[in-house]
């Protein structure tokens, strides 16, 4: 029996090397460097006051990634900071009586804290705060230069209103059943004076992906957020009107237009007042009212019925020269296309429900396969011949769409035109905890940018920040009442603040110099640094968050601040963690679990390593206890194999030995290089078991022992990165671990070795295969019940049992 090994105590040293890394300052990032520079960026939390196992999960094996970077050679920048403005601070100041300021900052000094406690290299002299007006400063600079481009701009713009918590919503924010994300109030709506930016500037752009390597379910989500449609835009004559009077449509069925029954505008067109009969008005006028009222989400639901009602005009089909009636409905919406829609219900099902509801005529122009002439049972939205269509009747539907974009191009109607879904990002919020929008209104002057040199316009702290629907800062005179930049005479501030994504739009180019004056970052390190080589985070962040970010990075682009056309060139998105009964994690379910505990309890390297173990990151999995207590049981031997020699004989064979550890080095590189951390952990935890049996089995070869040790011990750092800080130690290897360079396999010695699995049928050898020596037993089985002359002798027969003896037999026994 040997000397009992001292016990694996992780927090006294999990302390010990935090204290000592943050004092050598082994996690700060040189600006210049001869190493080659790679920027990993992962999403940075907002101030909601505490570090959960979601961040936990995103941020901890961004870190061990991070790491295994550096240790590859690479000059690593591993940023973090705090999106700091937002509703919740506001709410939560007003249900406990404390600042938002107050609240938010107190928030920051715990986050923080806990953020150390996962002894990531993150590199704290760079820290972001974006409520911090040093930062802010910059949203409003950056306002400032897209207002000058005619990128800002302010209109009358129907927002989503929560009632509750009285301010306007993005379409993000309001749930699929038309409530508010945040107090899941019924969402109405309303029409507001609103600061857009105008990324529609920028939607065939940033419809290309082709420079980046995402994900593609993100790439999807952006497409379809976007929504680019090619069509026609064509006139139809107004009735009775002069001959310019004219309703313009768009649509992306050209081929259908010999089909138009029926005519539907958006309640709020311009046109529908003037073309609205006396007796129809009142009707009409109660309708737009109640379309008012709607939320998009309402008008646009598939289950509900489509109502509209008849204005008592007409218009004709330039085309056919038929004369169909005009509507209004609210499932027409104002800003897409031209906000009018050509009825066609034989072959839109939309339309083929309002023309039954309505009994308007239903004509058949795209004859579906077989059609006799029969009435439809539903709308024929496919593809097919031509028919009752004028010069065009009998030809390709998909030939016939070209035919009349062109058709009527040459006649002037109209022209082909491309559309987007997406529209301008409203920024106005009526909130206080935000970026003030440096904008002045001077009866004199109009609207005026406040003078870069004036930034920032500071957000004051003595508010009366309840919410009413208008913005607080409205109601704070020394802020609102200043002098017109302009003129010099009376003027009023602009009291909206800005979204918050506007912050997290830009942050991480700030990171880079954060205390910087002169710009939004020093443009020398921004040349350095950008763009960002790996961003991590959560997938919900999709659309809104990496589409506006992009939308950003290119407006920077386009004023000469970053070169490139992408900020993000790699992303990642982690999986969810569910709870020990596998369901999401919900305090109401009580099967939530809070890192701080865990760390308490296994500490730090324990919890890491448990969350890179329990699923493929990008799928996540269940938390649970077996599961980190066989992590703990790996450490646990990991540190008694590290401290408790072998006998060692320089006469015993090391080929063995440095295959084990060659292999598990070529399988930790190509897991890190693909963030699959689950199979990394499984070859380490199985090494590790290998190296107890050389142990057991005789003496090791020194020098073959030393090397296996050495490259555990490097292979596993990024993970754990304390426990293998102090072993490193232990052994007399020089500080610091995390200053090594990733060790390097020898692809030879790294090759799988052969062997020849014998496969018995009961107990006769029926077969024998070369397989790879460290085949696992399923893929033994697998291999044993493809083999042809093993069928054969399975037949018809039931396996009853299985018998493995690794390295060497399967056999089966049937009956
Ligand atoms: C006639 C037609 C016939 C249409 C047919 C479709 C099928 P996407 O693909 O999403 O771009 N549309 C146009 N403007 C609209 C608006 N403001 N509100 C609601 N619907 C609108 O959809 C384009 C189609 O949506 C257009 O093509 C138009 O209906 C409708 F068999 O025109 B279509
Ligand atoms: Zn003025």
């Amino acid at each position: 029996m040997r000397d009992m090994v001292e016990r694996y105590r992780p927090r006294e040293i999990e302390r010990k090397w935090q204290e000592r890394w943050e004092r050598d300052g082994i996690y700060r990032t040189p600006d210049h460097d001869d190493r080659p520079k790679f920027y990993f960026l992962t999403m940075f939390p907002y101030t909601s006051g505490d570090l959960h196992i979601g961040h936990w999960y995103a941020m901890a094996p961004s870190d061990a990634a991070a790491r295994y970077r550096r240790m590859r050679g690479y000059n690593v920048l591993f940023p973090m900071g705090f999106d700091a403005f937002g509703l919740p601070a506001e709410n939560a100041a007003i249900r406990h009586g404390v600042h938002p300021k107050e609240w938010t900052y107190r928030n920051i000094e715990r986050m923080r804290a806990q953020l150390k406690t996962m002894g990531a290299m993150i590199d704290w002299s760079r820290e972001v705060i974006t409520c911090d007006p040093e930062y802010y400063k910059w949203n409003q600079w950056f306002f400032l230069k897209m207002y000058e481009r005619g990128l800002a701009y302010r209109a009358l713009a129907p927002a989503n209103w929560c009632p509750s918590c009285q301010t306007v919503l993005a379409n993000e924010q309001v749930l699929p059943d038309g409530t508010c994300e945040r107090c899941h109030t019924p969402v109405t709506h309303r029409d507001l004076e609103q600061w857009m930016l105008r990324i529609t500037a920028y939607a065939e752009e940033l419809l290309d992906h082709s420079k980046i390597q995402w994900p593609e379910p993100v790439v999807i989500m952006q497409k379809n957020w976007i929504g680019r449609s090619e069509g026609l835009e064509v006139a139809f004559a107004l009735e009775g009107a002069g001959p310019q009077e004219e309703i313009r449509v768009f649509t992306t069925r050209p081929d259908t237009i010999y089909g138009v029954t029926f005519m539907v505008l958006a309640p709020e067109h311009p046109l529908v007042r003037k073309i609205t009969t006396p007796e129809r008005r009142q009707e009409v006028e109660e309708y737009i009212e109640q379309a008012r009222r709607q939320t998009e989400i309402e008008r646009l639901s598939t289950i509900r019925e489509k109502t509209g009602v008849f204005t008592g005009a007409y218009c004709r089909n330039l085309l056919s020269g038929e004369r169909v009636p005009i509507y209004i409905a609210d499932y027409v919406l104002p800003w897409y296309g031209t906000g009018a829609v050509m009825g066609v219900p034989a072959h839109d099902q939309r339309d083929f429900l309002f023309a039954r509801r309505y009994g308007l005529p239903i004509k058949v122009v795209v004859a579906p396969p077989g059609w006799g002439g029969e009435p439809l049972e539903e709308a024929h939205e496919g593809p097919g011949v031509l028919v009752d269509s004028g010069p065009f009747t009998g030809m390709d539907s998909e030939k016939a769409k070209e035919a009349i974009c062109s058709y009527v191009e040459e006649r002037g109607w109209g022209r082909r035109r491309v559309t987007y879904r997406l529209r301008d990002w409203l920024i106005s919020r009526q909130r206080y905890w935000g970026t003030p929008i440096p904008i002045v209104y001077c009866d004199g002057c109009g609207t005026v940018p406040v003078p870069e040199e004036q930034l920032p316009v500071t957000l004051p702290e003595d508010v009366d920040f309840r919410p009413t629907g208008e913005s607080p800062l409205a109601r704070h005179e020394g802020f609102v009442h200043t002098s017109c930049p302009r003129c010099g005479g009376p003027a009023r501030r602009e009291t909206d603040t800005m979204d918050t994504f506007v912050d997290s739009s830009w942050y991480f180019m700030r990171y880079l110099s954060p205390h910087y004056q002169d710009g939004p970052f020093d443009p020398e390190l921004g040349r350095l640094w950008l763009p960002v080589d790996q961003y991590t985070g959560g997938a919900e962040h999709a659309v809104m968050h990496l589409l506006y970010a992009r939308f950003f990075w290119k407006v920077c682009r386009d004023l000469g601040l970053v070169a490139g056309d992408e900020p993000f060139l790699r992303l990642f998105n982690q999986g969810q963690i569910l709870g020990p009964d596998g369901q999401r994690m919900s305090k109401s379910r009580g099967n939530v679990v809070a890192p701080d505990e865990q760390i308490e309890r296994w500490g730090v390297d324990t919890f890491r390593c448990y969350l890179m173990f329990l699923g493929p990151w990008e799928d996540g999995g269940p938390y649970t206890f077996e599961g980190i207590q066989g992590i703990w049981r790996w450490l646990n031997r990991v540190w008694a194999l590290c401290l408790d020699e072998p006998r060692k004989d320089i006469a015993a064979d090391p080929l063995p030995l440095r295959r084990l550890t060659h292999r598990t080095i070529k399988k930790a590189t190509d897991d890190m290089e693909r963030f699959r951390f689950n199979t990394l952990i499984s070859a380490l935890m199985e090494m590790t078991n290998q190296l107890y049996r050389f142990r057991q089995e005789g003496p090791v070869h020194p020098q073959a022992w030393e090397e296996a040790i050495d490259a555990l011990l490097l292979t596993m750092a990024p993970l754990a990165p304390h426990i293998t800080e102090e072993l490193w130690e232990r052994r007399g290897k020089p500080y610091s671990i995390h200053q090594q360079a990733w060790p390097s396999y020898d692809p030879e010695l790294a090759r799988p070795q052969e062997i020849t699995l014998v496969v018995q049928v009961n107990g006769k050898v029926r077969d024998k295969l070369q397989v790879p020596a460290d085949i696992s037993e399923e893929e033994a089985l697998r291999l044993a019940l493809e083999s042809p002359r093993v069928r054969q002798h399975i037949d018809q027969r039931s396996i009853e049992r299985t018998i493995y003896v690794p390295g060497r037999l399967v056999n089966l026994v049937v009956r």
